[in-house]
């Protein structure tokens, strides 16, 4: 069966698809994951904090954008099914990789999404082995999404190589190597791409390979979300500087504090917000063979600079 669009909601105006998005990735979150009542409870219990407790579900939201802006093939119900799947598996990458971000051996942080850090409410060993066993749920999770086995394949391969050594955790390794040292404009652009980037551009990639997209198609998702990684990054690091803990729900600052290199730093914030600016127009111009269907990841890249958490 060919379906021109099942998946897209177009009535709705995007805070409500986006509320209505983030309500319902949480409640498969809720679903798939281990119930806290189950052995090792202690474990459950963190994991389950990390990944429940808030958070803007960007991710989630760029997979069902990007798998209703492509024309699907099959079952409607099974891409449905593979969507929430996909959803949940790149948030749980996302979880995890705060819940290790935050440590103390890391960036030692104490408030995420407005709450104590996972490390803070249970403890170091803790946090760390919530965030092991929310990996292989991601891949889990994707292993079992109901559609034809080479594109579970795909799906599996990039997220594997987005949250690997040349994708998110390159990126932070290089960020941790870089603390205090000059970056020259491209350097950063590199580790963002990779630590930032690469899980945003996945999130894009993986609702396009569940749609079953055309090359033509996934060419200008890749376009799309290369833009958006990079303006994601570039208007954390202008929040960075103007919110406050309270709106932003972690510390504020601590980029300049530690003398990390960001685009403010190497742009100026005026420059920065131009700069995100110029490449949300990219964003945009890049969904043009898209047409209508991309409309909601052009709702996306907007919400991406305008946020102001
Ligand atoms: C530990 C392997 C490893 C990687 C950590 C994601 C990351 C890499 C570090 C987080 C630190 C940070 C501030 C990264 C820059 C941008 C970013 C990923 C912010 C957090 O993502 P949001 O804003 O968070 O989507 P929510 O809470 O809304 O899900």
């Amino acid at each position: 069966m060919t379906n021109k669009n099942p998946m897209k909601q177009t009535q709705l105006a995007f805070p409500e698809w986006l509320q209505g998005r983030v309500r319902h990735v949480e409640d498969v979150l809720d679903d798939l994951m281990p119930p806290a009542d189950v052995l090792p409870v202690r474990l459950h219990e963190a994991m389950r904090y990390a990944v429940l407790g808030g958070g803007k579900r960007v991710r989630a939201a760029m997979v069902y954008a990007a798998g209703q802006a492509c024309p699907v093939s099959g079952s409607v119900l099974a891409i449905e099914a593979s969507l929430d799947r996909a959803a949940a598996a790149v948030e749980l990458i996302h979880a995890y990789s705060l819940v290790h971000d935050d440590l103390p051996c890391m960036d030692d942080d104490t408030l995420r999404r407005g709450q104590p850090t996972t490390h803070v409410k249970f403890d170091e060993a803790t946090a760390m082995l919530a965030g092991d066993a929310l990996q292989p749920l991601a891949f889990d999770l994707l292993a079992s999404m109901p559609i034809a086995p080479a594109l579970v394949v795909q799906a599996t391969q990039s997220l594997a190589r987005a949250a690997g050594s040349q994708g998110m955790a390159g990126g932070q390794a290089i960020d941790l190597f870089s603390v205090g040292r000059a970056l020259s404009r491209d350097e950063l652009q590199t580790m963002h791409s990779m630590k930032t980037g690469a899980m945003l551009a996945c999130s894009v990639a993986l609702g396009g390979i569940v749609a079953g997209a055309s090359s033509a198609s996934r060419q200008a998702l890749d376009a799309y979300a290369q833009a958006v990684g990079l303006a994601f990054q570039v208007v954390d690091d202008v929040l960075d500087v103007t919110a406050d803990s309270a709106s932003l729900g972690k510390t504020p600052g601590k980029d300049a504090a530690e003398n990390k290199p960001t685009y403010v730093s190497l742009l100026g914030l005026d420059g920065a917000r131009a700069f995100a600016q110029e490449l949300r127009e990219d964003a945009l111009a890049a969904l043009a063979p898209l047409g209508e269907a991309g409309s909601r990841l052009a709702e996306l890249a907007d919400f991406i600079v305008l946020r102001d958490r």
